[in-house]
């Protein structure tokens, strides 16, 4: 399991897995960016981020130029005919899996959203919690204050 900004750093390796004929399926999550990276920025700089997004990769076509057997999922439905296709195969897989960026609905680690007064587990997918700019009393005057929105509005 991996991002795909990662996959950019290490794609050479999946001639490899190729040439050796190894028995792996990798699940990569194509989030269009360095999500991670782009959390950090959002929280300790005022919401803004730079140099963290990527254009749209077709992932797949690459594992597939490779010659891996890959498969390109966007719903439930697909990823479970993916993984029944990729766990039969008799060699390495690959699928692409496009997803939300978690860094556009909160700080991606838990304990960064409880410090910031928020529960992790009482997010509800139409939830985004966002770094806002300027301090407040609230937050020291640090501006890493947390708003909860409702995107649905
Ligand atoms: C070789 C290397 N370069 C840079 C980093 C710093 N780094 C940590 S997380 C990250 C972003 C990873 O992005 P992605 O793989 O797309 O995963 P996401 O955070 O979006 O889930 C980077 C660049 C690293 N860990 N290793």
């Amino acid at each position: 399991m991996f991002g795909d900004g990662s996959f950019g750093m290490s794609v050479g390796e999946l001639e490899t897995l190729v040439r050796l004929g190894l028995l792996a399926l990798l699940l990569h999550f194509n989030n269009g960016a360095f999500g991670l990276i782009k959390g950090v920025q959002r929280l300790h700089g005022h919401n803004r981020t730079h140099s963290v997004d990527f254009s749209a990769t077709n992932a797949a076509l690459i594992a597939q130029a490779f010659g891996m057997k890959a498969w390109q999922v966007t719903d439930r439905a697909s990823l479970d005919l993916a993984l029944d296709a990729a766990l039969a195969y008799s060699g390495p897989s690959f699928i692409d899996l496009i997803v939300e960026s978690i860094a556009d609905v909160a700080p991606p680690i838990a304990s960064w959203i409880c410090k910031l007064g928020h529960d992790p587990l009482s997010l509800e997918p139409h939830d985004r919690i966002q770094v806002v700019p300027g301090g407040s009393e609230a937050d020291g005057g640090s501006g890493r204050r947390l708003e909860r929105r409702d995107v649905r509005r």
